[in-house]
């Protein structure tokens, strides 16, 4: 019997022009996540178990979940043996270049000098930055290995100055992890690489173990337990560690118009379609004609049934759509609202758009710039906020790595210029120590 044809992989068609406000954003909306509660139910006994057992509990996790049997202790230090980190010379090559230019565009971020403002005469208001000390940088195993992200993490915590940089990734169920890994944490100066995943790893770093150093910040992607896990431990007052962002499915909005080349359209859809098959991609397609969205489809369904990934695509093709638009503010009304982690711009002028755009993680610019060079090479983060978290939250930066401490140096004359506005301040607030802390000054002047 002839082999059925494989189903169509496309992606479902709205036009603005027809559907409803309504059925927009509900076309829009995120696939839904497992419910808070669930997901903290089973995290926090894991929690629970390594505060109270160490390394042991950390590693009976490893043993269950990974099947890496074979391993008897959860932490790898620094310096890794060489032996761990043999890898083909286009690979050192490709991780080496990337690594210079993730270095080059964090540096760059760097404050020359302190910011410093007169506010009145006398009245010196500073604000300088420090490095976060020890920091936690989380990187994902599951379906892929993810190299790419222990470098977005790792190099700015390298050019910040943190003190020490832990890793922690999953191990394979051989107990080993996979060598890319190690070379990027020997090349950022890590301390240590955690062989562990999920909410064990992130409850080592945030508390500690006999191997596992605590750290002040935890970093990095994960699923929806390394999420939930990383919001519990930065709410317990005990662990007092901060977290970069909630993290969801990778996403990905495309806005495409008549110059757009169809292939390339598809190519980067693909791209983050083959991440999980709870990603989502969305291709706003500006004032097309029917023939030039089908030339759209037909590549994405050819170029998908060619993937390796293909199976993985189809459940991500499934909760993603197309909404065609007319002009290129409907198409930004639109991306504004979704906040996509990426957006890749496809347009004529595409430069122009930039000033419209609102909330986005990141954004590639014109028909040369694929995502994947933001994913792995270019220079900027691929760590962004997702979900439409981009509406409040920035992706991992070097601010990420580095508090700000802001200082005030006042003069006699400063005092005498601010004061009155303090003193009165203090007085309507009832707090009288307040008020004379600035009169007993202002008195010993006069003296
Ligand atoms: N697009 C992913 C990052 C990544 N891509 C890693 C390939 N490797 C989330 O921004
Ligand atoms: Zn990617």
């Amino acid at each position: 019997p002839k082999e059925a044809a494989p189903e169509r992989i496309t992606m479902k068609v709205y036009d603005m022009a027809t559907a409803s406000r309504e059925q927009l954003d509900e076309a829009l909306k995120r696939p839904s996540q497992k419910s808070p509660e669930t997901i903290m139910k089973i995290i926090t006994p894991i929690i629970d178990d390594v505060r109270k057992k160490g390394d042991k509990g950390v590693l009976e996790y490893t043993h269950k979940f990974e099947k890496a049997t074979s391993l008897t202790s959860p932490v790898l230090k620094a310096p890794f043996p060489e032996s761990l980190m043999q890898l083909p010379a286009e690979t050192i090559k490709a991780i080496d270049v990337s690594y210079e230019n993730i270095r080059k565009f964090h540096a760059a971020q760097k404050e020359e000098k302190p910011l410093q403002v007169e506010t009145m005469p006398g009245v010196v208001c500073s604000r300088f930055s420090r490095p976060i000390e020890a920091v936690g940088l989380y990187v994902p195993g599951g379906t892929a290995v993810l190299p790419s992200t222990a470098l977005m993490l790792g190099v700015p915590a390298m050019v910040a100055g943190c003190k020490k940089i832990v890793l922690a990734s999953p191990p394979r169920a051989d107990g080993t992890i996979t060598p890319e890994i190690v070379y990027v944490a020997h090349k950022v100066g890590a301390e240590s690489i955690v062989l562990a995943g999920g909410a064990q790893a992130v409850a080592a770093m945030a508390y500690g173990t006999e191997s596992v150093s605590k750290v002040d910040k935890i970093l990095g992607p994960g699923n929806q337990f390394v999420t939930a896990a990383k919001m519990f431990v930065s709410n317990d007052t005990n662990a007092g560690v901060g977290i970069d962002m909630p993290a969801g499915p990778s996403e990905v909005l495309v806005i495409a118009d008549k110059d757009a080349n169809p292939a390339f359209v598809a190519s980067d859809l693909l791209s983050q379609a083959e991440h999980g098959v709870d990603s989502q991609v969305i291709l706003i397609a500006i004032d097309l004609t029917d023939a030039q969205l089908s030339a759209i489809e037909d590549e994405v369904h050819r170029q998908a049934t060619a993937l390796p990934r293909v199976d993985i695509v189809r459940g991500s093709i499934a909760h993603s759509l197309t909404v065609r638009v007319r002009t290129v503010d409907e198409a930004m009304e639109i991306s504004n609202k979704y906040a996509p982690e990426h957006l890749i711009l496809q347009l004529r002028d595409a430069e122009s758009v930039v000033d419209k755009v609102m909330n986005a993680g990141s954004v590639f610019i014109g028909e040369w710039t694929p995502e994947s060079v933001g994913d792995y090479s270019a220079g900027v983060n691929h760590s962004l906020p997702t979900y439409g978290y981009a509406k409040q939250y920035s992706g991992v930066n070097l601010a990420s790595f580095v508090k700000h401490i802001t200082s005030s140096n006042l003069t006699a004359e400063g005092l005498r210029n601010v004061g009155e506005a303090v003193m009165q301040l203090a007085k309507v607030e009832e707090l009288e120590a307040h008020r004379r802390a600035v009169s007993i000054r202002l008195a010993h002047m006069d003296r």
